[in-house]
């Protein structure tokens, strides 16, 4: 496909019309890392209030209602702002290279799917600027809580409706480009891993997001067109909000986690010099993953009183996720066995979402068994779960497929050296910021809480400690892409040693030094 709507008679558009205007894969996939990277640090921003707030018990810097605000929004900003676009920034340009397409197949969709994007999340940041401010409900927005937001609730509806929006164009997009535009000979079981999780992503984008705005949509008639959906005064039932919402929210974890697997199957086989481990498995392993994600939504509901058989179910199907993401686990160590390994940044942040992210798969099996979770429901213990599985699972995916792709992206080598700093200052930090919040969840510690009693003082400063660290080691990233944009050590051919030409889709059996080879020290 060519850039002609990029021109007009008088040559390529230029200045901000050529970015408005632009429908090629490279520069959306550009706009969309740039607005994930801006959204993150606005997110980040927030979560520095919070942990500002919480560094000393007792109410200093905000009060309650804001400090509620921040935490809404940061989630929100956080999930819909900055992990899904920094992915679908990924897929832009790495799907249609991958697969041997010259573009995406609906290049002008692309354009509007990237375009609601900013405008949607400026309207929800400004919720903060309005008559009775945004949300301050949780970005699960629980009625009847919710509907006490105030001027800015059907803003929040209408932000939400738009984000929904620009994530099924995008997702159509990428399926249709994937069923469409493989280059000859590239059969499905030949994609690259990373084209294989975006296609099942896509898939549970276009299955959710409806009824996410279903559920949303029925918050805003309920609060101003007189309906009773979540309503008891009217019939209605507040719980019934909590199946929608989880029915799409879970399977969101996995629209945020899918493409990080993906990321980190083409970074760990570069690194370790071998092809990835168990191909075809991987892929049916993504694909029960995402089956599963839609069966198990009521495990965040274990608490409301659901009947023990019902507790039982979803408790079971819960575990059963363990299975396909042990095998992937198993094959990513299994094709690092004996591999020519290097660490460079990109291999760092893979081996740091391995570790840290099973690290978060074990917390949530003990959340998921039904008798143990209402220990921990509502309180830290969750928060430091989900940040195990969506920092260390999906953003340090997002800094690894960044530091992988620059050179490409870019033509120019990024900073090793600041890159290596970046990665160790983030995983040291990510670790006194999350890991203490455990134990302010065992010990009690509710989540959403401005204040809270002298016991759990210590490990909220360690906490508060670890989240400052957190937040300046990422301005070191930002440093390391604007350097490497604006140049420097021209990329090399093979940019990675050793890896290139790597047909890391072949089956079993394994290459020669693997694990038929005799050990090297006997
Ligand atoms: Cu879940």
């Amino acid at each position: 496909m060519n850039t002609a709507s990029n021109h007009d008679a008088h040559g390529p558009k230029s200045g901000i019309m050529r970015w408005i205007t632009t429908t090629n894969h490279k520069d959306i996939g550009n706009m969309y890392l740039i607005v994930a990277l801006a959204m993150f640090f606005v997110g980040g921003a927030m979560a520095m209030v919070i942990r500002a707030e919480l560094f000393q018990p007792g109410l200093q810097l905000v009060n309650p209602h804001f400090f509620n605000q921040m935490t809404t929004l940061h989630a929100l900003i956080m999930v819909f702002g900055a992990v899904m676009p920094a992915f679908v920034g990924f897929a832009n340009w790495q799907v249609p290279l991958m697969i041997g397409a010259p573009d995406m197949a609906l290049p002008r969709l692309n354009n509007w799917s990237f375009w609601l994007l900013p405008f949607a999340a400026v309207m929800l940041v400004s919720t903060l600027f309005m008559e009775g401010g945004a949300p301050a409900a949780g970005w699960t927005m629980y009625p009847p809580l919710v509907q006490q937001t105030g001027d800015a609730f059907p803003f929040l509806i209408f932000t939400v409706h738009l984000l929904g929006m620009s994530s099924i164009l995008g997702a159509i997009n990428i399926i249709v480009t994937i069923v469409n535009m493989r280059a000859p000979g590239m059969t499905l079981l030949k994609m690259p891993m990373f084209v294989w999780t975006w296609l099942i992503t896509a898939f549970l984008l276009i299955a959710v997001m409806p009824v996410f705005a279903g559920a949303v949509t029925m918050l805003l008639t309920d609060q101003y067109f007189g309906t009773s959906f979540f309503n008891t005064a009217g019939g209605g039932d507040p719980v019934l909000f909590q199946h929608l919402f989880w029915f799409f929210g879970h399977p969101e974890v996995y629209i945020m986690i899918l493409p990080s697997f993906g990321v980190i199957s083409q970074v760990i086989p570069t690194f370790a010099r071998k092809p990835l481990f168990g191909y075809a498995s991987m892929v049916y392993a993504t694909a029960a993953i995402a089956f599963l994600s839609f069966i198990v939504w009521a495990h965040h509901m274990f608490t409301v009183g659901m009947p023990i058989s019902g507790q039982l179910y979803f408790m079971y199907a819960t575990v059963l996720i363990a299975v396909p993401t042990g095998v992937k686990v198993f094959n990513w160590l299994a094709t690092m066995w004996r591999g020519s390994m290097t660490f460079e940044t990109p291999m760092l942040f893979a081996l740091g979402v391995v570790v840290m992210f099973t690290f978060g798969g074990f917390t949530g099996v003990m959340m998921g068994t039904a008798p143990t979770d209402v220990q921990y429901h509502d309180s830290y213990f969750i928060v430091a779960h989900f940040h195990y599985t969506l920092v260390s699972g999906a953003v340090f995916s997002v800094f690894c497929g960044a530091y992988y792709w620059l050179p490409k992206w870019t033509g120019y080598m990024y900073d090793e050296k600041l890159g290596k700093l970046h990665f160790w200052l983030t995983a040291i930090s990510f670790n006194v910021l999350f890991f203490p919040q455990h134990f302010l969840g065992l010990a009690g510690m509710p989540r959403r809480i401005p204040d809270y009693a002298l016991q759990f003082a210590d490990w909220n400063m360690v906490s508060s400690i670890g989240g400052f660290a957190f937040g300046l080691a990422q301005l070191i990233f930002l440093w390391v892409v604007i350097k490497a944009v604006r140049g420097g050590e021209p990329a090399s051919d093979e940019v990675w040693e050793g890896a290139d030409g790597l047909e890391w889709t072949l089956s079993s059996p394994p290459p020669y030094h693997s694990f038929n080879e005799a050990p090297k020290v006997s």
